[in-house]
């Protein structure tokens, strides 16, 4: 009797705190890459700080939404949650695309350095949207995946060319190759139907879709370290009790500072698996280097062109 009248006692308690709420979230990205990894961690993570009264379902690789859809998704509502990658938001404003501009900022220290400039435009952006970032989390440098090494930019012309953004595409397109946007998931897919005959992408992304069954050559010419962003939808999180919205945010800070860091562990690691697997890892020639900064330079006139004030402040805050 009296352990029966101590489980109502708690099954009241419980219920008058707050239901209990489940949050599905899309993800773009497969299992194995570092990022869903982080989010799973970061779920855990919830999970645990809010004792069960948030629980996220992460569905990963495109497998509840697909990844142009995902955005969408969370800004109507129908997901509270998701995540994707940044600068494929450029087309709303040009500030969301900076971070995949080649060869503005090519390191973890600039990376960061330009996502301190960029997080307060975005953050406001976004809020016009009914959308609140979590975090914000980069990929390695991008570096150049083909058959055959290629010395300078004219060895890239015809071919092609997987591409995954507005930027890539008009890189491809400056470089005389012909882009085709093929989602992460469909790379392998992709290359043995001889939809696209090389790529530029982090050595994560190569490794996981095991490029070494489609090309010979790995050239990291480590472009841009462009990122991924987790939002949750506004109303969704205001809807939260006050200690889960505070348990989100906490966990979503770790996630914040796990994920660079994991980032910088795979560049190096998943590289070193590439060369294992018997890809050659070559250095780019000053040739090529020089020819990739010249559709840099037009590519970044391009997005100035196209670029807010808002998005213009970033590049300034970050020149400085
Ligand atoms: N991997 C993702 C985005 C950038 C990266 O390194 C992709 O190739 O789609």
């Amino acid at each position: 009797m009296k352990h029966f009248i101590l489980a109502a006692g708690l099954a009241v308690g419980l219920s008058g705190a707050a239901a209990a709420d489940t949050w599905d979230m899309p993800t773009p990205y497969g299992d194995a890459t570092f990022h869903t990894q982080n989010i799973s961690q970061f779920a855990t993570d919830v999970a645990a700080a809010t004792d069960g009264a948030l629980e996220i379902t992460v569905h990963s690789g495109g497998s509840l939404f697909p990844h142009g859809e995902i955005r969408n998704v969370v800004r109507s509502g129908q997901v509270p949650i998701g995540e994707f990658f940044l600068s494929r938001l450029v087309n709303d404003d040009a500030a969301f695309g900076i971070d995949s501009q080649p060869f503005v900022a090519t390191s973890y220290e600039e990376a960061q350095r330009l996502w301190a400039a960029q997080q307060p435009v975005v953050t406001e952006l976004l809020a016009e949207q009914g959308l609140m970032p979590l975090f914000s989390v980069p990929w390695p440098a991008q570096g150049l995946y083909t058959n055959g090494e290629i010395e300078t930019v004219e060895g890239l012309a015809g071919l092609r060319f997987r591409a995954y953004n507005a930027a890539l595409e008009e890189f491809a397109t400056l470089a005389g190759a012909a882009p085709v946007q093929v989602e992460a998931p469909d790379i392998p897919q992709a290359f043995a139907t001889g939809q696209v005959e090389a790529m530029v992408t982090s050595p994560s992304t190569g490794a996981n879709s095991t490029a070494w069954d489609f090309v010979t050559h790995y050239t990291p010419i480590n472009a841009w370290v462009p990122k991924n962003i987790v939002v949750v939808n506004m109303r969704a999180f205001q809807r939260l009790p006050d200690d889960v919205q505070a348990a989100v945010l906490e966990a979503a800070a770790a996630a914040e500072v796990r994920g660079w860091e994991m980032s910088a562990a795979e560049a190096e690691a998943k590289t070193a698996i590439m060369a294992e697997n018997g890809m050659i890892i070559v250095e780019p020639s000053d040739a090529l280097t020089a020819g990739l900064q010249e559709i840099g330079a037009q590519m970044l006139t391009n997005w100035e062109a196209s670029a807010s004030d808002a998005a213009l402040s970033i590049l300034t805050t970050y020149q400085q």
